[in-house]
């Protein structure tokens, strides 16, 4: 960590908009560089890997495949330095897998957390190919007295006066036991650079944040891993408590917008007839077991009609027809319930403010115009 006079000026702290404040330059190329998932691609079972949101805390690093190596070491018996090759060499495993930035929804609470401002798409799902994590960590053989396991990304930044390389970890247990992969391909190609070529671990059910891109160092700790990245992501009313970390997504359901837009509100518009809505649900904590739909502002809710997922990590596409037959102006929305009984809000204007910004499941509003 380095602190000192030629960081002061990036030094400050985090951050609520006053409560009439626009989002601002800093926020708009935060955005600009980390794009979302458009909504309407919420129709696709796997999502085209150009269009997959992205977040990305400092730089894309270059990362030369040839000279590439990911060191597992630590409190482990046997270090291991491997090449890409040799990584790709092991098991494969390929799995569709819901990713979604713990901040998505950030910029809809009120007051808005300034950062990376997502409204609703910073989601997306592809079909990953790598190795298990879990028998890799296994054969370095991890010491009894680690408690962490800390995954280091090759991109190098600073945080709110914290020079860093973008490092998180996972308990052991997680590591040795989840289902977290080492990925080189996503939905049938080698990783993109901007999605963590040539290697970076898959994380499935956690938010983003736990997927470490451009990994190059796995290290067992036998103390609990407190780096900045650990202290950033957690839910906290005020900024000088401790919070309570940020692990699986939340449950979430999203509608694809029906009929067309307009340019600059991005209102639908939408003729009388028949329509069928459709969208996506996911949740980490387990499946979707219903997710119900107002097409009346929320005065009623409708149960939609569930498909199979595509896999235990990825979500689930639901469907409702909708009859339109008089002309008006309507909110609507979709709200998703999980296995394990959790559940978005019943109000449209419900909201569980947090000073980071996360976890914001509160309903979408999909404003529509039918038209006469
Ligand atoms: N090395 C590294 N890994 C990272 C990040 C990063 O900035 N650096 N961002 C994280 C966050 S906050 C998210 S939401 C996901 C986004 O993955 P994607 O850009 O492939 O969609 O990557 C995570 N892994
Ligand atoms: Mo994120």
């Amino acid at each position: 960590m380095t602190t000192g006079p030629d960081l002061a000026d990036v030094s400050l702290p985090s951050r609520v908009a006053a409560p009439d404040e626009a989002v601002g330059a800093d926020e708009l190329g935060l955005a600009a560089r980390n794009h979302g998932m458009p909504l309407e691609l919420l129709r696709h079972d796997l999502t085209p890997v150009g269009a997959h949101y992205l977040l990305t805390h400092y730089d894309i690093p270059y990362v030369a495949e040839q000279t590439f190596r990911l060191d597992v070491g630590g409190a482990v018996r046997t270090p291991l330095s491997l090449d890409l090759a040799a990584i790709r060499d092991r098991p494969a495993v390929t799995m569709p897998v819901t990713l979604e930035c713990a901040g998505n929804g950030r910029a809809r609470f009120h007051p808005r957390p300034v950062s990376q401002p997502w409204l609703h798409e910073a989601v997306g799902t592809m079909a990953w190919t790598g190795t298990p994590l879990g028998p890799l960590l296994s054969e370095a053989g991890i010491d009894e007295d680690a408690v962490d396991v800390v995954f280091t990304g090759a991109d190098h930044g600073i945080e709110r006066g914290v020079e860093q390389d973008y490092a998180r970890s996972l308990s052991v247990k997680a590591a040795l036991d989840g289902d977290a992969l080492l990925a080189w391909g996503c939905n049938g190609v080698d990783l993109p650079p901007q999605h963590g070529a040539p290697l970076r671990l898959v994380v499935p059910g956690w938010y983003g944040m736990a997927s470490v891109k451009w990994l190059r160092s796995i290290k067992a700790v036998t103390e609990p891993f407190d780096g900045y990245q650990m202290r950033a992501y957690r839910m906290r009313q005020h900024s000088d408590e401790p919070g309570e970390a940020l692990t699986l997504i939340a449950p979430r359901a999203l509608m694809a917008p029906p009929g067309f837009p307009d340019f600059m509100s991005r209102t639908r518009v939408v003729r009388m007839g028949r329509h069928e809505l459709e969208g996506r649900a996911w949740s980490g904590h387990g499946e979707i077991t219903s997710v119900e739909v107002t097409v009346d502002s929320g005065a009623t809710w409708l149960p939609a009609k569930l498909d199979t997922p595509s896999g235990p990590f990825a979500w689930r596409r639901w469907t409702l027809p909708w009859e339109v037959d008089s002309a008006g102006r309507w909110i609507l929305s979709a709200r998703a319930v999980d296995s394990t009984g959790r559940a978005q809000p019943t109000e449209l204007n419900e909201q569980h403010w947090n000073r980071g910004g996360f976890a914001n499941t509160s309903l979408q509003r999909v404003e529509v115009v039918v038209l006469g």
